[in-house]
């Protein structure tokens, strides 16, 4: 087996992976004023924060057409891969990995299989981490599929946004039109469930939203029963993220707290200083 790992710009990659030879990326597009510029590409998140701030109309994304897909896994074939292993973002969030499923048997003689990771961001990098180390190490594409599901079943994430409207009107938020006009103006602590953003607990003020996040990542160290990796995601929010780091490490002693950015793509749908906290067995 020639196995290539595929996935897309919404996955925070740890910079010692993002050059491994069987590693390929797919940028996500996102729409500022009818303008196109995919994820990572032909923007970045400092540029794309300050855009937005200024724009007219309200930014939107779009999954990668097929065209583009196909071209890639075309590509991997020509380059010898035979099986591609394609770790995308929640079908909760996105139709994208659902849709891969019409085109997965398009490509002769290539095995594509569509992976949901249920999340994004920093969780799903360590899912295309884990699946690069298990391939250096040879393992079998059953024992990295196995050691996925249980990354997958073991990730939590807690998010709070400043403003709720670019999830509400984004469509993320799941019964989100019920929010509408009641719960705008607080700060709300969202969690996926089956890979969809849905409301955790209604709380007044960021910071008590906060400490609830920091004491519910403790509730779920202790679920996973297992080493976790633990992240505190920020949409141009360094110092806010820098601080509940530092609280973090000091609650939790054992545990290291890695600190990443939502990009182009999720900054679009929970907007600017949108904070997130992610816990994943290692
Ligand atoms: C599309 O338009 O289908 C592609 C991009 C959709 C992205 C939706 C992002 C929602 C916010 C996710 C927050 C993740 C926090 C861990």
């Amino acid at each position: 087996m020639k196995l290539a790992i595929v996935t897309d710009s919404t996955a925070v990659l740890p910079e010692k992976i993002k050059t491994h030879q069987d590693l390929f990326v797919i940028p996500i597009p996102v729409i500022l004023d009818g303008k196109v510029y995919n994820e990572d590409v032909d923007i970045e998140a400092n540029e794309y924060y300050k855009l937005m701030k200024k724009s007219k109309e309200f930014p939107t994304t779009s999954q990668p057409t097929f065209g583009e897909t196909l071209t890639l896994y075309k590509k991997l074939k020509e380059q010898g891969y035979d099986t591609i292993l394609s770790i995308h973002l929640s079908s909760g969030i996105s139709g994208y990995v659902t849709n891969l499923n019409s085109i997965k048997d398009s490509v002769e003689g290539v095995k594509v299989i569509p992976y949901d990771s249920k999340i994004t961001s920093m969780p799903m990098g360590h899912m295309v981490e884990a699946a690069l180390d298990m391939l250096d190490a040879k393992k079998t594409l059953d024992e990295i599929l196995d050691y996925l599901d249980i990354i997958r079943a073991s990730t939590y994430a807690y998010l709070i946004v400043d403003d709720l409207n670019n999830l509400v009107r984004g469509g993320r938020l799941t019964n989100g039109a019920a929010l509408l006009g009641g719960l705008l103006k607080i700060k709300p602590v969202l969690t996926f469930e089956d890979g969809k953003i849905v409301l955790f607990e209604k709380i007044r003020s960021i910071k008590k939203a906060l400490r609830r996040s920091e004491e519910v990542i403790g509730e779920r160290e202790k679920e996973i029963e297992r080493p976790v990796k633990l992240y505190v995601i920020h949409g141009n929010n360094l110092e806010l993220a820098k601080k509940e780091k530092a609280r973090l490490e000091k609650t939790y002693s054992n545990i290291t707290v890695e600190i990443g950015h939502f990009g182009p793509v999720i900054g679009t749908h929970l907007g600017e200083k949108a904070i997130g906290f992610a816990i994943c067995a290692k």
